[in-house]
């Protein structure tokens, strides 16, 4: 399979972040990606398809503050990680601020993804991963896989979250859409919701939406992944949520992604994009489900079986000394 990687997605390093009401080691960290990366067999540079496909997702405001927050913040005499303390969740509407922690709270949806000196570049080369995974179906391979990281299905068009700053899967749907390769589902069996995937595509019914994951009633990001959230407007219907409980095994999972497939089937989906989370693996330090590494080829045999050309796009899993055994056997799983 084709495998798409950049160093410089490395160079995004987060400290710490605010967790249960105290500060731990974040746990989104470089050696994610180098682990990944060192249990490929062969990985290629993305190609660089500049800023044109990220802005088919995120609006031009949000770029702009995630570009300039490291230097911004830098600029104001800052030391450590940038992050916001004030969210405007009320009557919330689009103020034109300077003050960086103005524009950190703007821009974000929690406060658990720092920004770094490096976090733009390596968002942004994540995203060039994905795109690059998507050129690989266009020119005819049947899978592809881009090493995101920083993850993405947390983060929405105007906001990070999540550990999250560039939505991947949703850059890859569009950029599927563009090259003649729609309709395009998305299916997330990360072990949180893609809240910023969901987002971007609720009303939109060019692509679909489906994701497993932890309920939301007892797990991050609580307000989306419920299951009476089915899509809006135009996309009604084209949004499929099946929250599973903590503790959930193969044997409950397995018929929740049957679910998902046969959906995705019958919306008529020509190519697959797949948020993939190793964080459903039953050592992961900060989730809750019951999966075994074998569990993640039979997973990936159960999509392979779709039949669509599939780009996989790496989003979570924080068991950093399994994660590149996890996502090996995810990988294993689709043959050709
Ligand atoms: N620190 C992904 O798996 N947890 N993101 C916040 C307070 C955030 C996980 C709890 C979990 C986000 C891509
Ligand atoms: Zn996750």
């Amino acid at each position: 399979m084709r495998c798409f990687f950049d160093e410089r997605q490395l160079g995004h390093a987060p400290t710490r972040e605010f967790h249960n009401g105290g500060w731990t080691d974040h746990a989104e960290i470089p050696a994610r990606g180098a682990t990944i990366a060192a249990t490929l067999p062969a990985i290629e540079p993305p190609a660089d398809h500049g800023t044109a496909p990220i802005a088919a997702v995120h609006t031009a405001r949000y770029l702009d503050f995630l570009q300039n927050a490291w230097a911004d913040w830098t600029a104001a005499g800052r030391v450590g990680d940038a992050i916001g303390y004030v969210f405007p969740v009320v009557r919330r509407r689009p103020l034109d601020l300077t003050r960086i922690d103005a524009r950190l709270g703007a821009f974000s949806m929690d406060a658990s993804t720092p920004i770094t000196a490096h976090s733009w570049d390596a968002a942004y080369w994540g995203a060039q991963c994905a795109l690059s995974a998507v050129d690989a179906l266009a020119q005819g391979a049947r899978h592809g896989f881009a090493l995101c990281r920083p993850p993405g299905h947390h983060a929405g068009a105007d906001y990070l979250g999540g550990y999250c700053f560039l939505n991947n899967a949703a850059i890859a749907a569009r950029h599927a859409v563009a090259q003649g390769l729609g309709p395009v589902a998305i299916l997330d069996v990360d072990y949180h919701h893609g809240n910023g995937t969901q987002d971007i595509f609720l009303d939109d019914p060019t692509v679909f939406f489906a994701s497993i994951h932890a309920d939301p009633k007892t797990d991050y990001p609580f307000y989306w992944g419920h299951a009476d959230e089915t899509g809006e407007g135009a996309g009604a219907g084209t949004t499929l949520n099946l929250p599973l409980p903590r503790g959930t095994d193969w044997t409950t999972y397995a018929s929740a992604l049957d679910t998902a497939l046969a959906a995705i089937r019958a919306w008529g989906a020509r190519t697959l994009i797949v948020s993939f989370g190793a964080d459903t693996f039953a050592g992961d330090p900060i989730a809750g489900f019951a999966l075994q590494t074998a569990d993640f080829t039979t997973m990936a045999q159960a999509i392979a079986a779709a039949g669509l050309p599939t780009a996989i796009v790496m989003e979570g899993g924080y068991a950093v000394d399994a994660l590149g055994a996890n996502v090996a056997a995810f990988l294993a799983g689709f043959t050709d």
